[in-house]
C-alpha cells in the first residue's frame, strides 16, 4: 500500500475511533440531571472526508483543504426514533452551516451525514447562517428558524456592522428545504426566534427576541412573543415581552428562548439562556422557566438563576464562558435529552426526565432580587433540615 493510502486509512481509522467512543454518565449529579464525560460532537468528528482531499494527484501532501473550527448550537428532533441534531458547523472560513448529525440512543455515535444541508437563499443572500431550532409543527410540517446575519448596509465603511434576522424554512424529510421570506417584526433586528409546535388561536406562535443592534439588545430586549396568520410570509405585527431581563440577575444583560418548549400535563416546559457581564466578558448559562399550558406566553413557573453554567474545559472556547442550547428531545419514555453547546464550540448531552424538570421548575425558589431576600430563603431551607437531620443522623 503506498503511503498515501496508508495516510488516509489512518485518518479514517481515527475518525472511526473518536466516533464510537462510548459516552459514560459523571458519577456526580445534581438530582435534577445527568452530564456526561464526553462532548457528543467536535469539530473533529466532521467527516474526514469534508475536510481533505483524498485525491493524490490533486493533493499529495494530504493536506486539510476546507478545515472545520466548531461543532455547537444545535438544533434537535426526535424523527424516527433517532436522535437528530442539526448541528451549527463553522468552518475555518468563519461561515457557519447546517448539517444533521443522527445517533440512536442521544448520548454517543453522533454521525453526520455524508452532505451538510443545502439551505436555498432569498433574493437578499445571508452573510452567515447559524443556531437553527427544530419545530415539529402541528401543521405536518417541520420547521427551521435561524439567525441569518448581513451586512449592515446602512453602514457601509463599519466592515462589523452587522444585521440580524430571523429566517425560516421547511422540509419534511430534513434533506430538501423550502426557504420561506424571513421573518417580518417591527424590532430593528431579531436573533434567537423559536416557533411555538401548536397553533394558539387559530395562528402561529413565535417567541422572539427583539434587539437594538447586533450585539446589543439596547433598551428593550428580554423574550418577546407574537402571532402570525401564515409561515409562508410570517409576520409579527404586535410584539410583546413576556420574559424581560432584569438587574442583577443571570439575565441582566439580554436572554433568548432555547428550543421549541416542551409540553407536560402541568404546563410547558421552558429552556432559555441569559447572559451577564464580568470583568471577563460576557457570560451565558442556561436557565428554565414554565408557562400556562393555554396560555403559552404566561410565566407560571420561574426557578432563580442558572440551570446549565459551563463547568472546567466546558469554559474555554473560540468564546469562552458560554453555554448555550437551542434544542432539546423528548423521547417516549419521558426522558429529556438537553443538548447544549460550550463556548461556541462543541456540544454536550445532559439528561433527565419531564418529572424532574417540572419538579425543578415547581420547587426551586423564584430569585427574590436582594441578598437579603436570598438568605432569607436559603435560611428556611436549612432550618428544616437541621429539624429533619436530628432523626436522619
Ligand atoms: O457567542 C455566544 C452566543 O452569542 C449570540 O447569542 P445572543 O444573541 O443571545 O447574544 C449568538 O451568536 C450565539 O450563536 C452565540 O452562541
Amino acid at each position: 500500500m503506498s503511503e498515501f493510502k496508508q495516510k488516509v486509512k489512518q485518518l479514517f481509522q481515527q475518525h472511526e475511533v473518536l466516533i464510537s467512543q462510548k459516552n459514560q454518565k459523571k458519577s456526580s449529579g445534581n438530582g435534577i440531571y445527568d452530564c456526561y464525560q464526553n462532548p457528543i460532537l467536535t469539530a473533529e468528528h466532521a467527516p474526514v472526508f469534508w475536510r481533505y482531499d483524498l485525491n493524490e494527484k490533486t493533493n499529495p501532501f494530504l493536506m486539510e483543504r476546507q478545515g472545520v473550527n466548531a461543532a455547537f448550537n444545535s438544533g434537535a428532533l426526535y424523527w424516527n426514533g433517532k436522535y437528530i441534531l442539526a448541528v451549527r458547523v463553522e468552518g475555518v472560513d468563519r461561515k457557519s452551516f447546517f448539517a444533521i448529525a443522527e445517533s440512536s440512543n442521544g448520548i454517543d455515535n453522533f454521525r453526520f451525514w455524508d452532505y451538510p444541508i443545502t439551505m436555498p437563499e432569498t433574493e437578499r443572500p445571508d452573510t452567515n447562517v447559524y443556531d437553527m431550532r427544530l419545530t415539529a409543527h402541528q401543521d405536518g410540517w417541520i420547521y427551521g428558524l435561524f439567525c441569518t446575519e448581513r451586512k449592515d448596509d446602512t453602514r457601509p465603511n463599519d466592515t462589523s456592522a452587522a444585521e440580524a434576522q430571523c429566517g425560516i424554512a421547511r422540509t419534511k424529510d430534513l434533506k430538501t428545504w423550502e426557504r420561506l421570506p424571513d421573518l417580518i417584526t417591527y424590532s430593528g433586528q431579531q436573533r434567537n426566534v423559536v416557533l411555538h409546535p401548536e397553533f394558539v388561536e387559530g395562528k402561529y406562535a413565535l417567541y422572539t427576541r427583539p434587539q437594538d443592534g447586533f450585539i446589543s439588545v439596547g433598551g428593550g430586549g428580554g423574550i418577546g412573543w407574537g402571532l402570525s396568520d401564515s409561515m409562508i410570509n410570517a409576520e409579527i405585527k404586535s410584539e410583546v415581552i413576556v420574559d424581560p431581563k432584569i438587574y442583577h440577575t443571570i439575565k441582566e444583560v439580554k436572554n433568548g428562548q432555547g428550543p421549541a418548549p416542551i409540553k407536560t400535563e402541568e404546563g410547558w416546559l421552558h429552556l432559555a439562556h441569559g447572559v451577564r457581564n464580568t470583568a471577563a466578558g460576557l457570560r451565558y448559562t442556561l436557565y428554565m422557566f414554565m408557562t400556562e399550558l393555554d396560555r403559552p406566553w404566561v410565566i407560571s413557573h420561574r426557578p432563580a438563576g442558572h440551570f446549565i453554567a459551563p463547568h472546567g474545559e466546558e469554559r474555554v472556547g473560540d468564546v469562552s464562558n458560554v453555554t448555550f442550547a437551542n434544542g432539546w428531545i423528548l423521547n417516549e419514555k419521558n426522558e429529556v435529552y438537553i443538548y447544549y453547546a460550550s463556548s461556541d464550540t462543541r456540544m454536550h448531552v445532559a439528561t433527565s426526565t419531564v418529572e424532574k424538570l417540572i419538579d425543578y421548575c415547581k420547587n426551586t425558589p423564584e430569585d427574590g432580587l436582594r441578598s437579603a431576600a436570598s438568605v432569607q430563603t436559603r435560611n428556611q431551607l436549612i432550618g428544616a433540615n437541621l429539624q429533619i437531620m436530628k432523626n436522619l443522623l
